[in-house]
């Protein structure tokens, strides 16, 4: 009995240290094992003299103690004053004395108000190390990064940084809904427990604000783009200024989507239309009450006249006359609107990727200042590859911020290992020409560009209440590499693999350097063993999960993947060249000639921009069909090889997680035959042609394959 009772505990203890690890994400401050780094550690680091005592520096503190006794085993003395040497110095600019100040005067000179300094100085001949910024909000942020240089074993001899970000606002886009129900969330519910706010303090809601703000995450829209109304009445507005009372110190706003529809809903009034004069009112008040319970309230993102929301189009007016209504409501306050250009009509028989180009390039130079206008990576709906947003650079006089999908909704939900900043570089690093050759999509966003001073970058987050957060461990790195390319659009994405990997699981050379490889060749997998070539949008309807290119029944002529593909016995591909629906002359005339021209398309974009035959050359000699379906073969390849090197990971990862991951690879594996099988199948009707050899046969029919139904897939709204 009493072994049976040890085993038992055993088991549950192993359990919760298992879920701890997870559950730190990459804040796991291991033991630091690099005996020079101690070292380094035991000279330089003999008190922490701190500056100042807000909220903010006290989590700051609070951080740097269990980082230090975490991963060198021991805590600096913690000073009031600056006593004696080899010192960490921790405060804002207006708290230090003014020798320091004037020793670092040409540092704050480059960084900006959130942007911090990490530097080793001297004063009065005594050698000390201070992280400092113009805020407590920036100096927490020099603190994570001071901490990330021992996380990854690097030196802070001479440690000299001035690091800011490039956009204002870093922003995570939940799409939670009131009754914890995400829309394309697949780590479990909703962290916001609505009905035990706002008294209930859960712990999470401060993990959750630590680890974005370990990032340089700096706003949360707490709530759903199809939004709810309710959530502007006061008996959720007290539970949202709980949030925002949490979030405060880790410098983080809340932000929420207003539906617009609203005044009617929970104001009682006849319209919505924003010339109304009470309708413009409701909204003044609202924004005022709002900002009463919530001062630093960040503003509202709105999703209008999409997919069914409730906009100004209701009204006979248009995105402009909504967004500026919302605007004036909330500009004394300093709040900002995000307004989505994610709009598409059925009604409107134009290519569905030219739709929001057409309706939303006009407006440029007619929203307030206070308008950003928030749009997709890609003109479809984050796809495993799309060719960048024809907007980006297009709106000179407006500023546009960059929506990216964090969660998974296309690419294999929690299931599929992913590393997504790889695809975010591909879309900041795009060349659209507009304002001649280096226009990047990053200097758009970034403000470089046209100097826009209001700059930023929203993730669809993919975070649950799933104990590791994410629900694939290597889901959390998407979270991560989002953080950090808001924070610098021009991080090249191995660097934030390499990054995440050490301050995850290990410094092992022998770990990172396969692991690395595998995340960043994981995105092409994907691409490879669900849409190769450009092809888009084939996926099964409503939960988007698996493979459904026969689709073509749908009431929406643009919800059917046969829309995307056009398949026939002559090719296959959407044709958006010249010839077709020139949705190309949306681009600079540079890119335009590119993709229009069949030889210069780049090969990856292929079936997006031209309708192709089967006999097609590709450039590597292979015919299209063929070229295609050894394509999903290598896809399908790719995984088996991540799978050989999680194997050979073993040794260098704690138990649990190496089990939760080589599980999730497993299922990785199948689901990538399954989309090959299937596609191929498919697409093989209208090739009639047979699969090359390299190709396995597929083990079904493609009835079997039509036939599979998901009904409970998660996150489908
Ligand atoms: C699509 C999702 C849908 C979202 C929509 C949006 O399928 O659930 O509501 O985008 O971004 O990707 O508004």
């Amino acid at each position: 009995m009493t072994s049976l009772r040890f085993v038992f505990l055993f088991f549950l203890t192993s359990i919760s240290a298992s879920a701890q690890k997870d559950y730190k994400l990459w804040l796991q401050y291991n033991t630091v094992a690099n005996a020079s780094i101690s070292k380094e550690y035991k000279d330089n680091l003999k008190g922490i003299v701190v500056l100042g005592n807000s909220e903010t520096i006290k989590i700051a503190v609070k951080e740097l103690k269990t980082g230090f006794l975490q991963m060198l085993g021991n805590v600096p003395e913690i000073k009031l004053e600056l006593k004696g040497e080899n010192n960490l110095i921790i405060g804002a600019q207006s708290n230090l004395n003014s020798e320091i100040r004037k020793e670092l005067q040409s540092n704050f000179d480059k960084i900006n108000e959130e942007g911090f300094i990490i530097k080793s100085i001297s004063i009065q001949n005594k050698k000390q190390i201070i992280i400092t910024g113009k805020k407590d909000a920036a100096v927490l942020y020099g603190v994570f990064n001071f901490l990330r240089i021992f996380q990854t074993n690097k030196s802070v001899k001479n440690v000299n940084i001035a690091d800011s970000p490039k956009t204002n606002i870093r922003i995570l886009n939940h799409w939670d809904n009131l009754d914890r129900t995400v829309e394309r969330g697949y780590a479990g519910f909703s962290l916001w427990n609505w009905q035990k706010l706002p008294d209930f303090i859960d712990q999470r809601y401060i993990d959750y604000a630590r680890a974005n703000a370990s990032i340089g995450i700096n706003g949360t829209v707490l709530t759903n783009v199809n939004a709810n109304a309710l959530i502007l009445t006061p008996q959720y507005l007290e539970k949202v200024e709980a949030l925002a009372n949490v979030f405060r110190p880790y410098g983080i706003k809340v932000y929420l989507t207003a539906r617009f529809s609203a005044p009617i809903e929970i104001g009682k009034l006849k319209t919505a239309d924003p010339k109304d004069l009470e309708v413009i009112n409701w909204w003044k008040n609202k924004a005022a009450e709002i900002y009463k319970r919530i001062p630093d309230f960040g503003g509202f993102l709105v999703k209008a006249n999409s997919e069914g929301q409730p906009g100004p189009q209701n009204y006979g007016r248009d995105h402009v006359d909504g967004a500026n209504m919302l605007a004036d409501a909330v500009a004394p306050f300093g709040g900002v609107i995000m307004w989505r250009a994610f709009v598409y009509s059925e009604h409107d028989a134009n290519d569905r990727a030219k739709q929001a180009y057409a309706e939303f390039q006009p407006y440029d130079g007619k929203f307030k200042e206070n308008v950003i206008v928030q749009v997709k990576n890609g003109a479809i709906d984050f796809q495993p590859r799309e060719p960048f947003h024809p907007l980006f650079g297009a709106m000179p006089k407006t500023p546009l911020m960059m929506e990216f999908q964090i969660t998974q909704e296309y690419l294999g939900f929690s299931t599929h290992l992913v590393f997504l900043p790889k695809l975010f570089q591909e879309v900041l690093e795009s060349d659209t020409y507009q304002k001649g050759k280096g226009s990047t999509v990053a200097k758009v966003i970034d403000g470089t560009l046209y100097q826009n001073k209001l700059t930023g970058i929203a993730g669809v987050s993919n975070i649950g209440n799933d104990l590791n957060w994410t629900g694939h461990p290597f889901a959390q790195a998407n979270w991560y590499g989002f953080g950090r390319l808001a924070w610098n659009p021009y991080l090249d994405a191995e660097t934030i693999a390499d990054e995440w990997l050490r301050c995850t699981f290990s410094n092992d050379e022998h770990f990172i350097k396969p692991v690395k490889k595998m995340m960043i060749d994981s995105r092409e997998a994907v691409v490879n063993y669900m849409t190769p070539f450009g092809l888009h949008h084939i996926m099964d309807t409503g939960h988007h999960y698996g493979p459904g290119p026969w689709v073509s029944d749908l009431s929406r002529p643009e919800w059917n993947p046969t829309y995307y593909h056009k398949a026939d016995k002559n090719g296959i591909g959407f044709d958006r060249s010249k010839s077709g629906t020139n949705a190309v002359s949306q681009y600079a005339p540079e890119m335009a000639k590119v993709f229009n021209n069949l030889e210069t398309c780049p090969e990856k974009d292929l079936l997006w921009f031209h309708h192709v035959s089967w006999d097609y050359k590709l450039k590597n000699g292979q015919t299209l069909w063929n070229g295609l379906a050894l394509k999903y073969q290598e896809g399908v390849n790719q995984v088996a090889e991540m799978q050989n090197v999680w194997n050979n990971a073993e040794k260098y990862v704690d138990i649990e997680r190496f089990n939760e991951v080589k599980m999730l690879l497993e299922i990785q594996q199948k689901e990538a035959k399954w989309w090959r099988d299937a596609c191929l199948l498919y697409f093989q009707q209208f090739s009639g042609k047979e699969l090359p050899s390299g190709v396995e046969k597929p083990t079904q029919t493609l009835e079997y394959f039509k036939s599979l139904k998901f009904p409970f897939a998660p996150g489908n709204g």
